[in-house]
């Protein structure tokens, strides 16, 4: 039966990477004196890497690898990732950055039945919060972020940590993911995973999802299903997921 579901945060709550990390990211960057520019198809390559302190690092190793030769590099990646999450809530806190569609409308239904609700994601703790409103927040019994665990997604130890808090099996869960890292994180977790698309995910192999949605839909405005079975339906609702739950066990 299915009892939880775990939500990804970036891509799959909002469309947060092109218009919201990524413009925080050049932000502590210039604030450092650095001459490094993000642009929106750098950006895109540098998704490969999740976790904005792991993303950076990995920049460095390509494009300014003298950067990590000094001794306290460790030290600079960290405070220029702190200024970066400053930016990015600055930026949320202006409304720049909206919840997908489908999202609210199908949280609410899922609290409505009492399935229990959780977060799984590589972005920080107050970047989640500073993307939620305090009554959506307030849906999520666990909230699975950032360095809560050594291992970043597609490693599956964030899902694993967040089941382990639930107190429930993979098998009891369904996972929404956007990303081809975030769904090989939820797979090796044993979650049956639903894929919506987003902005840097779009064409992408999502082999082994539930499904692949362009989105979660609303009544009067129907997803696109690229992969799935949607039983009829224009949006996804919470006895779709169910069905897909059910399938996947099968
Ligand atoms: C999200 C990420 C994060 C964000 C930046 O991946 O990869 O690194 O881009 O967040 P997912 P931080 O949606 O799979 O969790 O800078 O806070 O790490
Ligand atoms: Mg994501």
């Amino acid at each position: 039966m299915l009892e939880a579901l775990i939500f990804d945060v970036d891509g799959t709550l909002a469309d947060t990477e092109r218009d919201g990390h990524r413009p925080a990211f050049n932000a502590a960057f210039a604030e450092a004196g650095l001459r490094w520019r993000w642009d929106e198809a750098l950006y895109g390559e540098l998704l490969a890497v999740t976790g904005g302190k792991e993303r950076i690092r990995f920049y460095c190793e390509h494009h300014d690898p003298a950067f990590l030769g000094q001794a306290d590099a460790e030290d600079r990646i960290k405070a220029l990732h702190t200024s970066k999450t400053r930016y990015y809530a600055k930026r949320l806190s202006t409304g720049a950055i909206a919840l997908r569609p489908g999202v609210v409308r199908l949280l609410r239904e899922a609290q409505g039945v009492g399935l229990r609700m959780a977060i799984a994601t590589t972005t920080t703790p107050e970047n989640v919060s500073a993307l939620l409103p305090a009554d959506l927040m307030a849906l999520f019994e666990i909230v699975g972020a950032g360095d809560a665990v050594a291992r970043k997604k597609p490693a599956p130890d964030i899902y694993r940590w967040v089941l382990h808090e639930l107190r429930l099996p993979a098998s009891a869960c369904l996972a929404l993911e956007d990303s081809v890292n975030g769904l090989q994180a939820s797979l090796a977790a044993g979650l049956p995973t639903l894929v919506t698309e987003s902005e840097y995910t779009h064409g992408h192999d999502f082999s082994g999802a539930v499904a692949v949605l362009s989105d979660l839909g609303e009544p009067g405005r129907p997803c696109t299903a690229h992969r799935g079975e949607m039983h009829g339906n224009d949006w996804v609702d919470v006895t779709l997921l169910k069905n897909w739950h059910r399938d996947a066990l099968r």
